[in-house]
Order: structure tokens, then sequence, then C-alpha cells
């Protein structure tokens, strides 16, 4: 299922993971079965396959009835059919779609995704990258059964008044045929309250708005998580038709001055860039691989994972959301060229990324801030526009977590005004010679000037390559294990010495493939700044993080 919790307690819900077939849409039309979620890139004839397939399954239902198709994500381009019949299309391998289909007759249905994940003028944001693109469904899917009216998500906000928690929910009601009218019952911590839904014509939604005091509930700490399940149900003439679950916590989010606040407490934030990556899983980790990572993340002493550069698996989230793992959320971009920057659909694909990340994920405890454009053009009045959109975006669509994003346009960025915490990607000692923090301390000084005073500042990126098994103790070759270490362990010196700063974020916690376009910059055809490679082996480095972080 497409969360770590049953969503649902009364809508009819399957879950469409499995073996489909798949065709090759290369002029061969070649068949194999496929694993979703899962890559193609797994199926050895298709390890370098970039192109066309199509996705196919199918599934019986029992009686006549409404269809609610969902998907967590197709890598990167989907157009979905049913028996035939065109639902739709997606961009984006990064944030989950749906379907909702009205009236499909009982029996057997077949399902269709035509997949393509090139790279064409078409797609703006998945390009040749410092992280690999996969094909193929690799996030979960279902298919659910909806009556005329149904919830299609709610959106919760907590606030702490002389100390006691109140939440605020939005339910939206959506409409896939004509509807009467109905009532919707949400319940959240012993709390509970309804409100009358009005009669719906097919495609319409409406949201309705409830607000609960709940005394008594243990706010969601960073790692002290306490979370409670959110029910909305709706009702005919009394009787539940349909209902969504979400697991929430009770916590606030505030700036202060140069701190982050959580329920009033300063955070510091020790972190870790993680890629969706992990060995031939590509980028569909299985759940077990994603606890894993955190495990290893929290042995090494770190609170935090910024989800570079792109919206995670909610599952993911819901990790994170358990276990009290503070989490950097950003739209999927990074270093997006200014010519590509400069298109219409650019223009579209950002915003639709920006919209589906926090409308999907906005429920996330564990989500503190909302990242943008990690290292796009922040230093043109052209860039400043798109930053300033896309800011003001996230503002309007939730007020309630601070927005940042990470820039490397080392003092000619002129954008740090737009944003609430003021990060920078920073590589002393790996791309370029000095001292970390002679350097860190100057470009804290410049950021004071131009935007960044009296505001938190976050190091997102700082690291060094190393490529897993190679050793040379004696000269600490360019790439040995033994230089990955020491450089990370006075950037970690430098950087944790800092009172200005509100945390780092290491570049990065594993290994990752790169895009064939750019291999000849990266040993192995992987970014080698793991602390753990591919396959999560610890490099030397990670005892070296384990001793900063641990102790910090
Ligand atoms: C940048 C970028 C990362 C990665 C890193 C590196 O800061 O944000 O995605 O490419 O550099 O390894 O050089």
């Amino acid at each position: 299922m497409l969360r770590l919790f049953a969503e649902h307690k009364l809508r009819p819900a399957v879950s469409l993971d499995g073996v489909w077939q798949l065709t090759l849409k290369d002029g061969s039309d070649a068949r194999y079965s496929a694993i979703v979620p899962g890559i193609w890139e797994a199926i050895p004839a298709l390890a370098q396959y970039r192109g066309k397939a199509d996705y196919t399954r199918t599934f019986s239902t029992e009686k006549d009835s409404n269809l609610l198709l969902r998907f967590g994500g197709v890598s990167h381009t989907a157009d979905v059919e049913l028996d035939g019949v065109a639902l739709g299309h997606h961009y984006d391998a990064f944030t989950g779609f749906r379907f909702a289909v009205p009236g499909v007759k009982a029996g057997v249905h077949t399902l269709t995704v035509h997949i393509d994940n090139s790279f064409s003028e078409a797609s703006t944001l998945h390009i040749p990258n410092d992280y690999y693109t996969y094909g193929g469904i690799t996030r979960p899917t279902a298919v659910e059964t909806i009556p005329d009216a149904y919830i299609d998500r709610m959106a919760f906000v907590s606030t702490q008044k002389e100390s006691v928690w109140t939440a605020a929910v939005s339910v939206f009601v959506k409409a896939v045929a004509d509807s009467a009218a109905t009532s919707v019952t949400v319940s959240v911590a012993g709390a509970s309250a309804q409100a009358a839904v009005p009669a719906l014509k097919a495609g319409e939604c409406t949201e309705v708005k409830v607000d609960l005091t709940c005394p008594g509930v243990q706010a969601w700490g960073h790692m002290d998580p306490h979370l409670y399940e959110l029910q909305a149900v709706l009702s005919v003439s009394g009787s539940p038709v349909d209902d969504l679950v979400d697991r929430v916590g009770f916590r606030e989010v505030r700036l202060e001055g140069e701190s982050i606040l959580l329920n009033g407490k300063k955070v510091y934030i020790k972190g870790f860039n993680r890629h969706e990556d992990y060995g031939s899983q590509g980028c569909a980790v299985g759940v077990n691989s994603m606890m894993e990572d955190l495990q290893l993340m929290l042995d090494m002493g770190a609170n935090s994972v910024r989800t570079c550069h792109y919206p995670n698996d909610p599952r993911f989230l819901d990790l994170c959301d358990e276990l009290g793992i503070l989490v950097w959320e950003e739209t999927h971009s990074r270093a997006i060229p200014g010519e590509i920057m400069r298109t219409p659909l650019f223009a579209e694909q950002i915003d639709t990324s920006a919209t589906e990340m926090v409308t999907q994920h906005r429920n996330h405890a564990c989500i503190y801030t909302w990242g943008l454009l990690n290292e796009c053009e922040s230093e043109t009045e052209f860039g400043r526009g798109v930053y300033g959109h896309i800011i003001d975006l996230l503002h309007r669509m939730d007020s309630t977590r601070p927005v940042t994003f990470a820039s490397c346009r080392f003092f000619t960025d002129i954008c740090m005004d737009l944003v609430d915490i003021c990060s920078f990607n920073i590589y002393p000692l790996w791309y370029h010679d000095g001292d970390p923090l002679e350097y860190a301390r100057k470009l804290i000084d410049w950021l004071e000037t131009v935007g960044a005073a009296g505001k938190p500042i976050l190091f997102s990126e700082f690291g060094a390559g190393g490529i897993a098994g190679y050793h040379d103790p004696l000269y600490k070759a360019r790439w040995s294990e033994e230089l990955q270490a020491e450089i990370l362990d006075k950037q970690l010196t430098a950087l944790g010495s800092l009172k200005r700063i509100s945390g780092t974020y290491i570049w990065q916690f594993a290994d990752v493939r790169v895009a064939d376009e750019w291999a000849m910059r990266r040993p192995k055809a992987q970014n080698n700044k793991g602390v753990v490679d591919l396959y999560r082996r610890p490099k030397l480095a990670y005892a070296v993080v384990k001793e900063h972080y641990a102790n910090k």
C-alpha cells in the first residue's frame, strides 16, 4: 500500500503491486515481467534502457462501482488507460497521482501505463543530472472503490494556545458523479466534530473546515515523536459511506531571529542529504532499506534528512514521522540550466512539483521546511522572479512552515532576502582550497549583508568524494577513503564551531548512480561522496561523522 498504515477502514482498497507485463516500445515489442514497485533497470536486458515501455496488468471488480486508481510514482511520464480508455497523464517521478473513474462495470479490467523516461524538451525537471532518472512504476499502486462523493484529502494544522493543542482540519470532498448532500465527521486524539457537505456535481470539489480542541495530547517532538490517528468519515443520512485516515503529530515550527524553534525549543540540525537510490533497487527503495538508511543515520548521531532534490516516497516520510526525524523536503529541481528555466514548460512543471509536494505531504509532522530550486539561477533578475514566485506559492499553500533553498551562487546570489532560512552548499578542500572555517565565516559575513541578517543559516551541503574500498593511507590521494574522511573531519570541525548557524547537512548519506551524460566527471558513474556506498557499506568517513554528530 502507498503508506505505512491503513488509510481506510471503510473504503475497499486493493494493492496493484506485484508482477506486471512490460512491453518495450522501442519498435521491438519485446516482453518482460516487471515488479511493481520497481525499476526496469533491474531487468538485465533493460539495465541501460532509456525510452518508452508499456506496463499492463489485469484486476477484477465484483460489482459495478466507481474506482479510484492511485499511483505513488511513475518514472517519469505516465499516460494511463483503463480497458483501452485514456484516463490521463502525469509528469514527474517524485509525486503521486490518481484518477477517479465513474461507473466501472463488474468484471476483469486491463490497466495500462504508457511510460516514458527519456530526456527531451517535454521534460524540464528530469534532465541528465548528478543522479539517475530510472524507468518504471517506482512507488506502490492501488485501486479503491469510492462512492459518488468521496474524501479526496485532508489538511491538518496544529496550534498550541496556553498549553492546549488545537487542530484545524480541512476535508476536501470530491464528486466522481453527481452526489447528494453528505456530512463529514472528523476525529483526532479523542476529539471529534461534524460538518455538512453540500450536494456536488460530477467533477466538483469542496473544502469543509472543522476546528478541534485536543486537551491532553503529547506534542510531536524532535527525536520524541507522538503520533495520532486523524480520521474523516463521510456519511449519507447518518450511514458511513467513505473514510480517510492519516497519522499526524501536534507540533509548531517557528523561526525566532537566527533560530529554528520546534514547539518553542531551539533545534540544531545534524543532517544528511539523501537521494532515493539503493543498489539494484534504484529509486524504488524498499521500506526495509529506507529504515536501514534511517537507522544508520541515527547511529551516526544525525537528526535530520534533506530529500535532495525532490519530494520523497510518503513511506519514507512516514518513517521520519515515526522516528522523530526532521525533514527538509524540496521541489524536484537540481541545477536546472537557465535556458530551460526560461521555457513556459518549466514554469508549469516546477509549479506542479511544488503544488503536488505540499498538497500530498503537508500532514507529515516531520517536515519542518519546504525547499525549492537547488542551485538554480539565483544570481539574476530573471532567476529572482522564478524564486520569488515559487517561494510565494509555497507560503500561500502553507503558512505554517518556513521556506529555504540551497544556493551555490557564492557572493552573487540576489535571492537571500526572499527566503526564511538562508542555506548554502559549500565544498572547501574538495572543489577549492582554503581553510573551511575562514571560508564559511566569509560567506556568513557576506550573507548577513544580502538578506540573511536576523535569519537562520544552514550549510545545506559539504563533503568530499571517496571511492568505496580505495585506500591510500600514506599519500591520501584524491578519491581515497582516507582523504574523504580527513576532509569531512576538517569541514565538520569548522562548521560545528560556528555559533551563528542552525545546522549542517552532509553531502551525502550514500553514493548514487549518475546519468550517463555525467559519467566522465564521476568515477564509477557514481557520485562518490556518500559516507556509505550504494549498498550501505560504511566508508572510513562513517566513524568520523559519528564522532562529530554523536558528540554535538
Ligand atoms: C551540488 C549539488 C549536488 C551534488 C554536489 C556534488 O552541490 O547540489 O546535487 O551534485 O554538488 O557532489 O558536487
